[in-house]
Parts: structure tokens; sequence; C-alpha cells
């Protein structure tokens, strides 16, 4: 065994022990609605050892990668067995996206891929690219993944090698091991950001989708969507109907896309999505939140204006720059959220809120007036109410002269 061989091994086997044992610790003040946590929970360095390398000093002398892993994000997410897990969209060098579980004992730090990474049936029509998965664990009995499944576009004219097609590729399976490749969802459009609603509602399959006009632009499509469906197992967009609509000089003029499945409340669905606009650095993607009835979720009852969260910091920058995605959270019993995004396609990241927390933001935050002009309405009836009220000023101030 060469030199080479065994000091490169310690290190790369150190440097990824140290990582994934790396303690991860919230991020004080904030804003209240939430807290990020100070380290990325997975990178491409989180990636098992034995993934990236040939371990044999035989057949890999420089103990060099073979198997270079670009980029772990887009995970969606579920607690299973009280851990929790992560379906991630791992990304190669090569660019192609395969799906892998990470575990953690407490959401926030610790997180150790599983040996292999899952095995996803193809369809007659082999994908050429998987991504984005969302689970569900339906009332049916199934977890069900649904996800972005992209092939060349076969309308492309000829030395078109970018124009593709996404459609929503769906799986189910009982233990996260083995899945059952359903055919993917039929409709006129294509769809990206297709998700499973976690129950039956007026006795159908209920999705949640994004109508887009071609592989990157919404166009025509208006926002997030929402379709029933008789036969899961043949599954077809007959009718739908826009339930959270884009809308010009908002976070998400250009288009927008379910995040996770919602959580259900005592107050109604609560749904994380994400927002796109333009700018002069490109698209700017970030999150957002929005509330639907208990018993119609697809009639929207709360929406706060603007983003909850945007990239901050380190979060800004990476394969595709200015980007928050989301398509995975926890709620835990206790009403703790766990809220996974990865930051400019590269890695992932957690906040944690609460489900009581989250629900005074969507019902207390003033919601999108549209103008200049209604901001600062909202701005100055939120100053008097402070400045001319007995009680706020008062007790915060003497908070902050207390001695004590
Ligand atoms: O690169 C940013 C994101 O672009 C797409 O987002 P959308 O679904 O809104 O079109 C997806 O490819 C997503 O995976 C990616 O993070």
């Amino acid at each position: 065994m060469s030199e080479i061989f065994k000091e490169r091994l310690k290190v790369v086997t150190a440097e990824y022990e140290r990582l994934v044992a790396l303690r991860n610790e919230p991020v004080l003040s904030g804003n209240g609605i939430f807290e990020r946590y100070k380290n990325p929970i997975l990178t491409a360095a989180h990636t098992p050892v034995f993934w990236r390398y040939d371990m044999s000093p035989e057949t890999n002398p420089y103990f060099m990668e073979r198997f270079g892993i670009n980029g772990t994000f887009n995970a969606g997410a579920i607690k299973w067995n009280g851990k929790y897990l992560m379906v991630v969209r791992v990304e190669g060098n090569d660019r192609k996206s395969f799906f892998a579980i990470a575990e953690s004992p407490n959401g926030i730090d610790n997180f150790r891929f599983w040996d292999y990474p899952l095995v996803m049936p193809e369809t007659d029509n082999p994908d050429i690219n998987v991504y984005d998965m969302r689970l569900t664990a339906h009332e049916d009995g199934w977890v069900y993944g649904i996800f972005c499944s992209e092939r060349k576009d076969p309308n492309a004219p000829a030395g078109d090698m970018s124009s593709a097609v996404a459609s929503a590729g769906i799986a189910r399976t009982k233990d996260l091991i083995h899945w059952e490749r359903l055919p993917d969802l039929r409709t006129k459009s294509q769809q990206r950001n297709v998700v499973l609603h976690p129950e039956f509602v007026q006795g159908k399959y209920a999705l949640y989708t994004r109508p887009q006009d071609d592989f990157i632009v919404a166009g025509s499509g208006g926002g997030i969507g929402w379709a029933l469906i008789d036969d899961i197992k043949k599954a077809e967009v007959k009718d739908e109907k826009i339930i959270n609509f884009r809308r010009y000089h908002t976070i998400k003029e250009l288009k927008n896309g379910e995040g996770p499945h919602p959580i259900k409340t005592p107050k109604g669905w609560l749904h994380l999505a994400h927002g796109v606009r333009m700018c002069a650095a490109g698209l700017r993607y970030v999150l957002y939140l929005y509330v639907t009835d208990l018993e119609q979720p697809d009639k929207l009852i709360a929406e706060p204006a603007g983003h909850l969260m945007a990239p901050s910091g380190e979060e800004r920058t990476g394969d595709v720059s200015n980007v928050l995605f989301t398509n995975g959270w926890i709620a835990d019993d206790d009403g703790t959220v766990y809220l996974y995004y990865a930051s400019c396609d590269t890695r992932m990241h957690v906040a944690v809120s609460s489900i009581d927390r989250l629900l005074d933001y969507c019902f207390n935050t003033p919601p999108d007036g549209y103008r200049s002009a209604t901001s600062v309405q909202r701005l100055t009836a939120l100053i008097d109410k402070n400045l001319k009220s007995k009680e706020a000023p008062s007790v915060a101030y003497e908070m902050l002269n207390s001695t004590t």
C-alpha cells in the first residue's frame, strides 16, 4: 500500500467523520418566526467516503475520487421509526441526480446517508434525470414519492441538446427501500413540483400541481394548482384549478411551486412553497407560507405578504446562486417544525419553528396590498399601535431600562 493511499485515506476519512459529527446550533436572535441553524446539514462532503472512492490500494493506489458528488439538495423529509429522514437529491459530477436517504437522530445534525442510494424503477420511457421528491404518508397506508422526471424533448429541433420535458414521476413504498413505480402523471402541460395531499378529498386522491408552458417557464400556468385524481395507479389530471396565484410585482411573479405536503393544524392546512421572481442577477427563489381551509384544502384563507425566508449569507452562492428551495419539512408531535431547505442547488439546511409560531405569522402578518402605498399604510398602523398605545411601548421600554 502506497504512502499516498494511506495518508489520503486517513485525511479524507477524518474530514468526513468530523463533518457528520459536527454539532449544530441555532443562530440567534433571528426574526422570532423561526431559527436558522448554523451549519449546513448536508453537503457533497457528507456523502460516504466509500461512495466517492474505490477503497482498494490495488485498484486505486492514489486514493483518488472515482465517483464525484457535486451537490446534495432539494430533499423530501419524513419522520420514520423515530428518526428524521431526508430523501435527498444527490447530484453527481455527471449532472445526473438520484435519490438517497440520510438519517439523523434529532433532525438538526448528525445526518448520515444509508449505505446505498435508492433504486427507483423506471417506466417504459426511462427518465434521464430524476429529482425533488415530495414524500407523503397517505391515509391509504402507502408512502408516496412524487418527483420530477426529466427527459429530452422529442420535438426538439436537430442540434438542440437542451430542450427537455418535465413530468411527475410517481412511486410508492411501505419501507422506503423497495419502491413500486406507478405510471407518470398524465396531464396537458409539463409539470414539476407535484405533491400528494395526505388525505382523501371527496373520496379521491388530491394533488398540488404546477402547470408550466415549457421546461422552465410557467407562462400561462397561473400558479399552484389543485386536481382530484380518480385512480393513483393511472393518475391523470382532468380538471386543474389554481389555488395560489402568481401575481405581478410579488416574490412569485415568475413562478411558484408547492414545497412539501401541507401540515394539518387546528386552524387550517399550513403550506410551504417557493416563489420566483426575475432580477438583474437572474432568478431569485424564496420561500413563503400560506394557509388553506381545513374542510376545503383548495380554499386560501391566509397568506402573509412577501417571503418567509430568502437566501442569506453563504446561502446566496452555489451552483445556481440566489436560490432557496424546499420540498421537505417534519412536524413533531410536540408542535416543533423542522423546515428543511436547500441553498443554490448545492447543500441542505434546517430551520426550526413550531406550528403555533408559523400560524401566528400567517394570520397576523398583513397580506400583500400590492402597492407601495398599501405597504406604507400597514407600516403606519403598526407604528401608531406601538407609539400611541399606552401598553406596548411602556412595557417594552420599562424592560429595557430595568436593571434586574
Ligand atoms: O435551480 C433552481 C430550481 O429550478 C427549478 O425550480 P422550479 O421547479 O420552480 O422550476 C427546479 O429545477 C429545482 O430543482 C431547482 O432547485
